[in-house]
């Protein structure tokens, strides 16, 4: 069979003969040939210093079809008399020698050998890569050089550097020079991305306090000129998740032209400038912002877009939408499979939804991923077959291949682990991936039967096969060599295989149940729920970020398959005054809002608080609307408190009610507090919301709003 090359290559045609590699090859053709590349071709053939008999030929193309001039286009011709490279620039040689490492083959006595025949290759996507733009700990400086590393090997070209909490992109150190350690790293960075062809993109994130002054358009100026020093030859600017001042479409648009004219346009060996919009998508593009941008904006500048919403399906409708109105193919900012508005979950499925047709209406396509680097391979493994050849993407065969080149020790038990954590669970974005795709019918038939007090014994079998699989997995993806990627997956793979054997117990509890056996379905339920209490254990103990804490796996259809029948099977052994207990143990505090941004946000519940999960975008809330919280009738409200930073304070109202109807405005709150804490609560209070009590729509962060509550 012939070798799998990826990205997949545009035309190829190989046959089985085989050029055998001699001790010797001639390089010849270009004077100065990339050197990055031809250090490759000479590991990847065993070719010494000293030339001999096969040649191997490059040329630069001339008269090519324009697809064979974009910036990283090749075509390799291997004959038996050598080997002809022609390319359209040093990252079509280094390309090139990508898809010659892929396709040598080593035989058992040692000797190397090619495929004879002819590939011509060439990018969909001009811009292929990732935007480090996510909220949380920024990837570390090994994580970074070994992104790079990967992206030159799939053909990526791009890596933008944004992360939101790095101190120096965004505020309050945009206009300051990186310490000098930081400084170091970046230099390396630019290196060696420049190593791998990569363009090492760095982007500022001015608009949270920036004054439309001659100064402030100086401090951006001059932060470029700073970045330039240290070897960064690509820029963006990021408008997002901000509101006021900063979210003037003219004013960016201002700053931006600038900066082309007195930067990009006059500094030697600059790449295009990238800009992220404030209205990044189509759920918030209200206004004429995209229009002014559109108009104003200099042609040269790429616009980012995130798609229909923040977090969606990339489509070819959605991007001629927005094309039309920013005038310009925009630049597909794409938000998987970064994790930072679930963090409890790991993002490990495929790279699906993505438009085959759309490479003519986008100038680049970067993904946003995890804050884990390494467990983040699994969806850019797509996204760079995607973003290369995307009529030849098939997002399930590509996603095998992906967890095969990610833990080549174990592939199949990390398949299974990754199809089985690819969904957010319930968030507010409303953005939800498909799980467990192989077994999701088993599950749902043996439920089904369940239900109707039936034991299915062949979807029995199935599940009883995959939750073994489960069990077995964690310990044969430990064997991995990569232990960054242990590292970071560590707590999820404890959780895993604590799922395993509690699917297993699950079964053998509903198996016990059928059978009318009381000793052997109370011996298995008790089994079963002190490894539900296990799991609970690990979701309480590790990843306990402020944001989302804990550990979720299988969250869409297998650990709702666990529980279900643990809770089945409890009430049919429980007498039925327990189980009522039980019930009204339940929680009942909800949100209470009539703003579609937040209706579908997951409550932030523990034993004694209620609160909103922090949103990482600005809320904007239209006159008259609100965002509250109720709570169950035994539960007292001792605190409430909130921290609302930024925000447009004047004309937003705190009230409190007991029954949701009568709404008193709470006194004691100051009017033009970001944060606040109210020690006392009235007793009889169920609610307690926020209103905009303004004629305006009012922009906001909602990063706390929680009551602190004690059962009657
Ligand atoms: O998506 C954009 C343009 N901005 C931010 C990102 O920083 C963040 O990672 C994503 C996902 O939560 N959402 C955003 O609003």
């Amino acid at each position: 069979p012939l070798p799998a090359i990826h990205p997949q290559p545009q035309e190829i045609t190989l046959s089985t003969n085989r050029l055998n590699l001699p001790h010797g090859i001639a390089l010849t053709g270009l004077e100065n040939p990339d050197a990055d590349a031809i250090r490759l071709i000479r590991q990847t053939l065993s070719i010494p210093n000293i030339p001999e008999a096969l040649p191997l030929r490059i040329t630069l193309m001339k008269d090519q079809a324009s697809e064979l001039k974009r910036s990283g286009a090749y075509r390799l011709v291997i004959k038996p008399e050598g080997i002809d490279i022609d390319i359209s620039d040093n990252r079509g040689l280094f390309y090139a020698a990508q898809t010659l490492r892929q396709l040598v083959e080593t035989n058992g006595r040692g000797i190397k050998s090619l495929p004879l025949g002819t590939i011509t290759d060439y990018p969909d996507v001009a811009f292929r890569g990732t935007v480090e733009g996510f909220y949380g700990d920024p990837w570390s400086h090994a994580d970074r050089i070994e992104q790079l590393r990967f992206y030159g090997k799939m053909k990526m070209n791009t890596y933008i550097y944004g992360p939101k909490d790095d101190p120096y992109h965004s505020s309050p150190n945009w206009r300051k020079p990186y310490p000098e350690k930081e400084a170091a790293q970046i230099k390396d960075l630019a290196k060696e991305a420049a190593a791998n062809k990569v363009d090492f993109v760095w982007a500022i994130h001015p608009g949270l306090d920036i004054k439309w002054t001659d100064e402030d358009r100086m401090n951006v100026l001059n932060k470029f000129g700073m970045m330039y020093d240290l070897g960064v030859r690509s820029f963006a600017v990021f408008f997002d998740d901000i509101s006021g001042e900063g979210a003037k479409a003219d004013k960016q648009a201002d700053l931006l032209n600038f900066l082309q004219k007195e930067f990009i346009e006059k500094k030697e060996g600059v790449s295009p400038l990238i800009m992220c919009p404030t209205e990044y998508n189509r759920a918030w593009a209200g206004s004429d912002y995209l229009d002014v941008l559109g108009r104003t904006l200099d042609p040269a500048i790429h616009v980012m877009w995130t798609g229909n919403s923040v977090i969606h399906d990339i489509t070819l409708e959605g991007q001629e939408w927005v094309n039309k109105r920013i005038q310009r193919p925009s630049y597909v900012w794409w938000n998987f499979p970064v994790s930072d508005y679930c963090r409890d979950h790991l993002l490990m499925g495929p790279s699906y939804g993505l438009d085959p047709n759309a490479a003519h209406a986008m100038s680049g396509f970067v993904a946003n991923p995890m804050e884990r680097a390494e467990a983040s391979k699994v969806a850019l493994y797509g996204v760079a077959d995607y973003a290369w050849n995307m009529k030849a993407y098939d997002p399930g065969s590509d996603f095998i291949e992906a967890c095969r080149y990610v833990l080549p020790e174990a592939p199949e038990a990390f398949r299974t682990f990754c199809e089985n954590n690819c969904d957010p669970g319930p968030n507010g974005h409303r953005y939800r991936r498909d799980e467990s795709v192989r077994n999701a019918g088993y599950a749902e038939a043996f439920l089904n039967d369940f239900r109707k007090h039936n034991y299915n014994a062949d979807a029995a079998d199935q599940m009883n096969r995959l939750f073994a699989e489960i069990t077995a997995a964690p310990a044969a993806i430990e064997t991995s060599r990569n232990k960054a990627l242990i590292d970071e997956i560590k707590p999820w793979l404890m959780q895993f295989h604590l799922l395993g054997k509690a699917g297993q117990a699950a079964i053998r509890t509903a198996e016990a149940g059928q059978s009318q056996n009381r000793a052997a379905t109370w011996q298995s339920y008790l089994s079963l729920t002190s490894l539900l209490d296990s799991m609970r254990t690990i979701d309480q103990t590790y990843n306990q970020n402020p944001y989302q804490k804990g550990v979720k796996v299988g969250s869409r259809i297998l650990t709702p398959f666990v529980q279900e029948i643990h809770s089945g099977v409890e009430s049919n052994l429980l007498f039925a005054d327990q189980a009522d207990a039980a019930t009204t143990r339940m929680s009942k505090a909800s949100i209470l809002t009539d703003i579609e941004q937040l209706k579908y946000q997951p409550l932030k519940e523990s034993k004694d608080q209620i609160g909103y999960n922090r949103l990482n975008e600005v809320l904007r809330i239209e006159p008259g609307q609100s965002f509250g919280l109720a709570w169950e009738l035994q539960k007292e409200a001792t605190s409430f408190n909130f921290s609302l930073p930024k925000s447009e304070n004047s004309g937003r109202v705190f009230e409190w009610s007991a029954d949701g109807k009568q709404w008193t405005a709470i006194a004691d709150i100051p009017a033009d507090q970001a944060r606040f804490k109210l020690e006392k609560v009235a007793p009889e209070v169920r609610y307690i919301r926020m209103r905009n009590a303004t004629d305006k729509q009012m922009q906001i962060y909602l990063y706390e709003f929680a009551v602190t509550t004690k059962e009657d």
